[in-house]
């Protein structure tokens, strides 16, 4: 059996040329002091990586339960190469973490499988405020930026793999 090397086999991946991608970004209110940090940063990458301010829409909801019904209204619109979703789910003493995170996610998910566009999972889902605090924008990075970096490569990937 031959052992083939990955620089002998066709390769597709995403890259970052975000230039003339149209975005929405479907951002939460609820723990709005940790959706703010998010959204700005994942509209500082966009912007970074070529995005024009024209053809981003953020559009807010009460809270990450809300998510998957816009990122679907959205997603199928035929108006976005890619949905980012933005929110914060906080464990701390409430039972309702676990339904509130868990239907975010597999809403998300269902919603990028059954539209066919990237849904990029920006939604926080830790124990505590400082956890979270830590990554929109503190010493763990800012996952609204790595969500809107996933975006653009799954948007760009998929336009290279065609209909
Ligand atoms: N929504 C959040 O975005 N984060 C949370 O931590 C949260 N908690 O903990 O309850 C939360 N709840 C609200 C939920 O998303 C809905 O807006 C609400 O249940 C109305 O449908």
């Amino acid at each position: 059996m031959q052992v083939l090397a990955t620089e002998t086999v066709r390769i597709i991946e995403g890259d970052l040329a975000a230039a003339g991608l149209r975005i929405a970004c479907v951002a939460a209110r609820f723990n709005d002091f940790v959706v703010e940090p998010l959204l700005r940063g994942a509209l500082d990458a966009l912007g970074r990586h070529g995005v024009a301010p024209e053809r981003i829409q953020v559009v807010r909801v009460p809270g990450a339960f809300e998510l998957p019904l816009v990122a679907r209204k959205l997603a199928l619109s035929g108006g976005y190469d890619a949905v980012i979703a933005l929110g914060a789910v906080i464990r701390g003493d409430t039972p309702h973490f676990d339904y509130v995170a868990g239907e975010c996610a597999a809403g998300l998910a269902r919603v990028a499988a059954d539209s066919g566009v990237p849904v990029a999972f920006g939604v926080l889902t830790t124990d505590t405020v400082e956890q979270a605090t830590d990554r929109a924008g503190g010493k763990d990075g800012n996952k609204g930026a790595d969500a809107a970096l996933t975006a653009i490569e799954m948007a760009t990937l998929l336009r290279k793999l065609g209909p």
